[in-house]
């Protein structure tokens, strides 16, 4: 089983100014992070809007993305659909391209069942060969998947890991010690640091998109034992994650990257552009620590 180990870009999903995908944009970010030393991307999770593409666009990304990898480092998609018939047929199309692993949110609005959650993962693993990395977000599904539960889900075949964007790291630490071949990415930028003491050695986080070698400095420090150091750097990331949950997470990655020279559009509506008074708190907040 692959272990993945280092920094994944929640990869923002770029738009021109007609709101189409643009791959010029996504271009540059990507090879600005491979620069970095990030070791692979997560396409199309919630820093990438995916919610907000159509089925097309969701797969003319990832053809975009795997084009401008080409294999360079890891692809990790998040497939995850409302009907399992739609997550297959993504997940098909992945299993078309170069990706390294296939992941995907419990579908959710519904209220499902355990054994319904547990077909859903299933049902995709007899129907193509790629690695499953569950990706277990509470507090945009609603869904709440327990120790048992998440146990289960771990031993469907396929099941590699777990992208965890939950403040539960006992949850995780457990799953951690019980599975660890798996590969579990913490979730929470914020939480870096406490998901590696937990055992996470691996992190998927939308503000790698625009600071990544803070956390591959944070790692190394954290590898070498600097943890005086590694504290102190946390603490700054955190007061830059805490001006960015405030104003919107993905409004606020599109904004950072237009700061430093990489034009992304703005985020699909519903969501609104920053207001001045967000965008000068940000910019000033960026400036501080960034
Ligand atoms: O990809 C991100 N989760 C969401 C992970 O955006 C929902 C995190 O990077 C958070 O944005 C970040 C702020 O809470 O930790």
């Amino acid at each position: 089983m692959k272990k993945f180990t280092g920094i994944y870009p929640a990869l923002l999903t770029p738009f021109d100014h007609a709101g189409n995908l643009n791959a010029v944009a996504l271009e540059k970010v990507i090879e600005h992070n491979i620069n970095k030393g990030v070791r692979g991307f997560y396409v199309g999770g919630s820093t990438g809007e995916f919610l907000l593409l159509s089925m097309e666009e969701r797969k003319e990304l990832l053809v975009l993305v795997t084009a401008i990898v080409s294999k360079r480092v890891d692809i990790i998609v998040n497939i995850g659909a409302f009907a399992t018939e739609h997550t297959i047929d993504l997940a098909r199309h992945a299993e078309s391209l170069d990706v390294a692993a296939i992941s995907a949110v419990p579908p959710f609005y519904f209220k499902f069942n355990l054994s319904e959650y547990l077909n859903f993962y299933a049902d995709i693993a007899k129907a193509v060969s790629l690695p499953m990395v569950i990706y277990n977000i509470p507090v945009l599904t609603g869904v709440h998947l327990d120790q048992k539960a998440l146990e289960q889900l771990f031993a469907i075949e396929h099941v590699v890991g777990m992208k965890h964007t939950s403040y539960d790291l006992h949850q995780m630490q457990r799953i951690i010690e019980k599975f660890p071949d798996t590969s579990v990415f913490g979730g929470h930028d914020e939480l870096f640091l406490p998901a590696y003491s937990l055992g996470a050695r691996a992190a998927i986080g939308s503000t790698f998109n625009f600071m990544a070698e803070k956390f591959i400095t944070l790692e190394k420090l954290f590898i070498a034992g600097e943890m005086e150091k590694a504290l102190i750097l946390q603490g700054e990331i955190n007061k830059i994650v805490e001006v960015l949950t405030e104003i919107g997470v993905f409004k606020g990655v599109k904004a950072a990257l237009r700061f430093q020279g990489i034009d992304c559009g703005e985020c699909r509506k519903p969501f609104m552009p920053l207001s001045l008074a967000e965008e000068e708190k940000w910019h000033k907040t960026l400036e501080k620590y960034c």
